[in-house]
């Protein structure tokens, strides 16, 4: 025992520095180039080794259609942009004044083709379409085809599932009839168009969906409709996609919200999964966040695994680039792991101006300090570091409608202003990454100074 921690401490000494190839759900994600990745509503093609990541180019900070980009990954880590696989063509469905959201790219062997369906849609929404684009490579750029409502009815938020029979079945999963109810449509053997329903889960009021299959049985995860805010994603399973599907359960504790995301993609990876969402953010589309976890099926019942920086090993046994104790999770073994962090409880800080301790069951050690920002201030002195630059997850409670931020200042640096979204209630723990450099030893980090707003409650903090 002893021997494994100090070979874990050699670890987290030796690879400290490569800390920024790791997820870290709501940080800033950039590619290659260091620029923020821009593919909202991800869409994930894995050809070869090499994953592709489609998405919605959001960085006008507006809904309209900008381009759908075009990421590639050996590691769904470390991604790199490539030319954009649609772009906007003046007087048609897809112009610069439409709606192209959640690209999902398919590949049909029969006609060794790339297709990419999308929801196509009208600037208020009020078209309903799905559009269909094709391409000889992944990330094409991809030849517009049309856009239509499937079966003559509407088609908003979309995904597609592929089927592993020997012809490939493909189908298109969207909310319909005015987003209330959702159905599953056999795609015809191009993947052009939608041939015959296979099932509609009547009044669900599903949007945001993904199907996975495991051991023969079909797993749909969706989001119910709640615009861009979140609410509690669902899975449903059946042994067909014509059903009966099981009715709704969490994917997540209710409350959380998902964590605060919505769902875009769910990628299988070995016995699990990985969970792809959205933290949306309306008044800034483009700063809108991803929010990945492993989606663990070892109980089965899909369940997102809440792990604030984490790794996926594609390779079992390759080194890891990152300090890290593999989850305990059936199922999980290698390809899976979380960072281990030390917690620092707010409360056990020193409160300055009208700071002051809130007590609640839901903080950790029953308490969090409330009142920061307007004047209130908290300082946790002692934080270790390691002289690199870390991850630290702030954890906190926001029961306003919306957002609020706190600034974090490290040995009298400069402040760093960390969004915090709101929580659904008072009483609701999330969790929000800032990265920043820690001294080798003790350090002295301050939250909430130097700002005219509250902040939210702060419960603790875990430095990784
Ligand atoms: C990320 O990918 C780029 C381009 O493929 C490569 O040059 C770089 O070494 C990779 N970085 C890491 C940390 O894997
Ligand atoms: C899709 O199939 C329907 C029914 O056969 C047909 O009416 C429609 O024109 C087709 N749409 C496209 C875009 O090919
Ligand atoms: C910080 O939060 C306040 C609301 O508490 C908001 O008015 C302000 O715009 C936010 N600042 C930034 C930079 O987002
Ligand atoms: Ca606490």
């Amino acid at each position: 025992m002893l021997r494994l921690l100090s070979s874990l401490l050699l670890l987290f000494t030796t690879c400290a520095s490569a800390q920024n190839n790791v997820i870290v759900p709501g940080a800033t994600w950039t590619d290659t180039s260091g620029n923020a990745i821009q593919a909202h509503g991800a869409g994930i093609l894995k050809v070869g080794s090499t994953f592709y990541w489609f998405g919605e180019d959001k960085s006008h900070n507006s809904a309209l259609f900008k381009a759908v980009s075009c990421y590639t990954s050996s590691d769904l880590v470390n991604w790199s942009r490539q030319n954009d696989a649609l772009s906007p063509i003046a007087n048609t469905m897809i112009s610069t004044s439409n709606i192209v959201e959640r690209p999902k790219v398919i590949f049909n062997q029969k006609n060794s083709e790339y297709v990419m369906w999308f929801h196509s849609d009208s600037s208020n929404y009020g078209a309903a379409m799905v559009g269909v684009a094709t391409a000889k490579s992944p990330c094409g750029p991809y030849t517009y085809k049309s856009s239509f409502k499937p079966l003559g009815a509407d088609s908003r938020d979309e995904g597609l599932f592929q089927d592993d029979d020997s012809a490939q079945t493909a189908y298109l999963l969207y909310a319909s009839d005015n987003n209330q109810n959702f159905k599953i449509t056999k795609l015809d053997a191009n993947y052009y168009n939608v041939t015959t329903l296979a099932s509609q889960l009547s009044a669900s009021t599903l949007e945001s969906p993904g199907v996975i299959k495991r051991n023969g049985k079909y797993y749909l995860i969706a989001s119910h409709t709640s615009g861009w805010a979140p609410n509690p994603n669902k899975w449903f399973s059946a042994t067909s996609l014509s059903g009966p599907w099981s009715s709704q359960a969490d994917i997540a504790p209710e409350p959380v919200r998902t964590y605060f995301s919505q769902n875009a993609y769910d990628l299988p990876l070995g016995s699990n999964a990985i969970y792809m969402g959205d933290r949306w953010r309306p008044d800034l589309l483009g700063s809108s966040r991803y929010i990945w976890y492993p989606l663990d099926f070892s109980s089965g019942s899909p369940t997102l695994v809440h792990a604030d920086v984490w790794s996926v090993n594609l390779q079992a046994g390759k080194p890891q680039p990152v300090p890290v104790l593999v989850l305990q999770l059936p199922g999980f073994g290698r390809t899976y792991s979380a960072a281990s962090g030390t917690t620092y409880e707010a409360e056990s800080g020193t409160l300055g101006g009208s700071a002051t301790l809130a007590s609640d069951s839901s903080f950790s050690g029953g308490r969090a300090v409330g009142y920061l920002g307007h004047g209130g201030t908290v300082t946790l002195n002692n934080v270790q570091g390691n002289g690199q630059k870390h991850w630290i997850s702030l954890y906190y409670a926001n029961g306003d409608s919306t957002w609020r931020n706190v600034t974090v200042s490290v040995n009298n640096g400069p402040s760093i202003l960390v969004d915090q979204p709101d929580t659904g209630g008072g009483h609701v723990i999330l969790s929000v990454p800032v990265q920043v450099t820690l001294n080798n030893g003790a350090n002295s980090i301050v939250f909430g100074a130097g700002q005219t707003n509250y902040a939210a409650d702060l419960d603790k903090i875990v430095v990784y």
